[in-house]
């Protein structure tokens, strides 16, 4: 077991700071020289491009070196209350361009290997992303932590080092088909293994009451156990001289383990039993919304939490440090439910290894946590059985019965006689199964409980979490979520940033509220004009992309109207479709004027949970109808759609600022927040939305003008699902949504098959659970509307100007100043 340092340096040169490679062309490329032959043994001449991509990631990890050590040393010598984002996904994207602006050195970088007959841009092409999270709320952890280190503040981002990432999206026939992400085949440049620091975590087994100094006490005696392998990633500031840490954990058999069975004669079963406690890190739940409550998964949530109290506890927390003032070092924070297990296990660790007693564990414990929800569909909460945690995890159980009954007597004492209330409340469900409720936990335990929108927070304090939040007021706020500036629009937006910079010079990036600066510029001709032009070359790069990338070709002009996102009901892609399909429909059949129609590429990215079957259907007549409008002529030059498979960072960090118009249309009150429309909005896109999520904010800050709204507010829609929505009787009375829908069921976009369309169609008009055709006529009215100032190019551009200047708040370290504020060290 790793337990620091064990040498005292006698000589000065150990004791010197590790040092900086030169920041020069010539330093740079021999280095990279260096780490070429050094780190992967091949000569210039005889290296392949994946040779070159390792040694030059390596080389630009030298160059963080220094600061990352130097980071770690200050922390270690003035010990200070950090923050453990505890986070089961991390979406980080791309490393080397990131790590290039952090360092400052993209221009050295290019210049170096230029001088060797290589390109930069080719090198950074061949790095495949981590791909460690499934959507928002994986890319909303990636964007914290960068956050945090460009603040300075003290934060190890704690989560897993799945084997396989999200899957990668293909299509076959229109239909989706998921390979696996291997990520790390090529290697993980960026990744410190750290195998020498593995932690042990225990599942199953049973427990036992022992008596000790004359106290009743219970022990856990797990049934087996796997070893966590710490690997470190760096998380740079931008150009700050910090450095912070990501631990993510890689499970690994025991040797205890392989060895017993392997004694008792069964190589082969030995071997079979390291894959099982592998398997705990191996993938990914490529879910979306609905948890599946899957043994494994349990498994691994239980594991990385394990694993990083420890971690902390034990390295991280200076020796001797007085548990009972734990909250004075740590505040664990719980990206979503996930994590929640760290609560009951911190409970055992106090009382069972360090021999608190309940009282004295609980009281630390209610001070060390504090959780984010992200959701408002009610299916998206997770709960556990009783008999699955029972059976992995049975001290845990017992933990979980005891916060249950002593919160319970809380409750009845504050609100005598009301059973219901207590029932609702209370941390066990029993039906339909006996299950834990793991937002109630994280509410009973949690120092505050955030939504992450106003919307979103009000709704969950009113609708989600009501009884909570009379009994605790004061425990419930709101964080509104944000963005990294540094990747969404430094990096993905070379020619914005420039002109950012050129107009209100620089620091920007890390004061975004100062792009309120650009305001008065709106009304500056010469500075629209360069704007568009920096729209128009994002556009380029955009379409060659997606010929290389994809083989689809779209118009050089045409508006670039852009829906990406995960690929669920509640966002209404099937929405947008229908505006597609009535769009071309009244062309097609001569309503309209094809010369009068504004030219438009509607561009889609969605993955779809591999179980999620409507949402696969979904992506199928996305596909099918992108496929007969791009051959249909009579449209041509008009309407486009594309469907790049496999919406990834990569994808995003180029589609984004390539936008016009920014699709966030999902049903009022359904998106927690939403992250997209941020990273649009100062990309200079307009948003298309409804009253939803963090887009109530964005045009509360952008200005109704320049803001498209549409569809119900959350109480119209509240009130008409209470009095009974019937979507059929919708399709009825609205002539132009029947020939729409109509034409979408005739089998025109699937070859003639009625039946290929059947599916989505069927559940539109006799379910729709997300009223869709109830916003249609909203929706395609002020579609009407964006057409009409797209062709006041002048208007468009001051609109999508003051988007920009107006989104600053939008920035993810504007949303950590608040979580510091309100819930991290509220007394500072
Ligand atoms: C998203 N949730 C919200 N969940 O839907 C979005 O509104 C919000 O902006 C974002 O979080 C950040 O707060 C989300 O992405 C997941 O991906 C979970 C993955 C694991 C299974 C359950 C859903």
């Amino acid at each position: 077991d790793y337990e620091g340092p064990r040498i005292t340096p006698t000589s000065p040169l150990a004791a010197a700071p590790v040092g900086r490679p030169p920041r020069t062309v010539e330093g740079f490329a021999r280095e990279f020289l260096r780490e070429l032959s050094f780190g992967e043994g091949v000569a210039l001449s005889r290296s392949s491009r994946n040779d070159q991509y390792l040694a030059l990631s390596r080389t630009i990890r030298h160059y963080l070196m220094a600061d990352w050590l130097e980071t770690a040393r200050r922390r270690r010598e003035q010990p200070t209350k950090m923050v453990g984002y505890l986070s089961a996904e991390y979406l980080l994207g791309r490393q080397m361009g990131n790590a290039l602006l952090a360092t400052d050195l993209g221009e050295i970088a290019k210049e170096a290997l230029q001088s060797l007959g290589l390109d930069l841009k080719t090198m950074r092409a061949q790095e495949v992303e981590p791909g460690l999270g499934n959507g928002g709320l994986g890319r909303l952890a990636a964007c914290f932590v960068d956050s945090l280190a460009t603040m300075d503040v003290p934060c190890i981002g704690y989560g897993i080092r799945y084997e396989y990432g999200i899957f990668r999206q293909t299509f076959e026939g229109g239909r989706q088909v998921e390979v696996p992400d291997s990520w790390l085949h090529l290697g993980d440049p960026w990744g410190f293994p750290h195998p020498d620091r593995a932690v042990q975590v225990g599942f199953g087994g049973r427990t036992e009451t022992v008596t000790e100094d004359g106290v009743e006490r219970s022990r856990w005696i797990p049934e087996w156990n796997v070893l966590g392998v710490p690997y470190h990633y760096m998380v740079p500031g931008y150009q700050n001289g910090v450095v912070n840490t990501l631990r993510l954990w890689s499970a690994k058999a025991t040797q205890e383990f392989d060895l017993q069975v392997f004694n008792s004669g069964d190589y082969a079963q030995a071997v079979r039993a390291q894959t099982t406690a592998e398997n705990i890190s191996k993938v990914l739940y490529p879910e979306d919304s609905t948890p599946q409550g899957r043994e494994l998964r349990l498994q691994q949530q239980y594991f990385f939490v394990a694993c990083s109290l420890k971690d902390f506890i034990d390295r991280t927390l200076e020796k001797g440090f007085d548990l009972h003032r734990l909250d004075e070092r740590i505040i664990f924070q719980l990206n979503d439910t996930h994590p929640v297990i760290a609560i009951p296990e911190l409970m055992r660790l106090l009382m069972d290894e360090h021999g608190f007693a309940w009282d004295e564990a609980w009281a630390v414990t209610s001070r060390c946590f504090a959780y984010t929800c992200h959701t408002l569909l009610p299916e998206a909460l997770e709960v556990w059985p009783v008999e699955l945690v029972g059976r992995l995890l049975p001290r845990h159980l017992e933990i979980i019965y005891r916060i249950n009954e002593e919160f319970l007597a809380d409750v009845r004492s504050q609100f005598p006689g009301d059973e219901l209330r207590v029932r609702r409340m209370s941390i066990i469900q029993d039906h339909p199964e006996r299950a834990v409720r793991m937002a109630n936990l994280a509410t009973v335990a949690g120092v505050k409980v955030n939504g992450v929108a106003e919307l979103h927070s009000q709704l969950l304090r009113d609708k989600v979490l009501p009884d909570f939040s009379a009994m605790w007021p004061d425990k419930f706020t709101n964080v509104t979520n944000g963005i990294t500036p540094r990747r969404f629009v430094r990096l993905a937006n070379p020619g914005l940033s420039q002109l950012i910079t050129d107009t209100i010079g620089v620091g920007w990036e890390t004061r975004l509220e100062r792009l309120e600066a650009l305001e008065p510029f709106a009304e500056d001709e010469e500075f629209r004009e360069r704007f568009r032009a920096a729209k128009q070359a994002n556009k380029d790069r955009l379409r060659k992309l997606l010929v290389v990338r994809d083989g689809i070709e779209i118009p050089e002009h045409a508006m670039i109207d852009a829906m990406v996102k995960r690929l669920h009901e509640y966002k209404r892609q099937t929405l947008k479709l229908l505006h597609i399909v009535s769009t071309y429909q009244q062309i097609i059949d001569g309503e309209v004027a094809k010369d009068d129609v504004v030219a438009r590429t509607f561009v889609f990215g969605a993955k779809a949970a591999p179980g999620y079957q409507m949402a696969k259907e979904i992506i199928f007549l996305i596909n099918s109808v992108a496929e007969t409008i791009n051959a249909d002529e009579r449209v041509q030059g008009t309407l486009s759609v594309a469907f790049p498979a496999n919406y990834n960072v990569t994808l995003a960090n180029r589609l984004i600022p390539a936008a016009d118009l920014s699709e966030q249309i999902s049903l009022a009150g359904k998106e927690a927040s939403g992250t997209g429309n941020m990273k649009f909005a100062l990309n200079g896109a307009l948003t298309i939305g409804t009253d939803d999520g963090a887009n109530v904010e964005i045009r509360e800050r952008v200005g109704d003008e320049n803001f498209f709204l549409f569809g119900m507010l959350e109480p119209q829609v509240a009130e008409l699902q209470a009095k009974g929505y019937v979507p059929s009787a919708v399709y009825e009375a609205n002539p132009s949504l029947k020939k729409a829908m109509d034409l979408l069921a005739s089998g025109h976009f699937t070859g003639g098959d009625r039946g290929l369309a059947a599916p989505v169609v069927d559940d539109l008009l006799y379910n729709d659970r997300f009223m869709t055709l109830g916003d249609f006529q909203s929706y395609v009215e002020t579609q009407a509307r964006v057409d009409a100032y797209y062709q006041d190019q002048e208007a468009w551009t001051r609109s999508a100007i003051l988007n920009v200047a107006r989104c600053g708040f939008f920035s993810s370290d504007r949303s950590m100043r608040d979580y510091l504020r309100r819930i991290w060290m509220p007394t500072h």
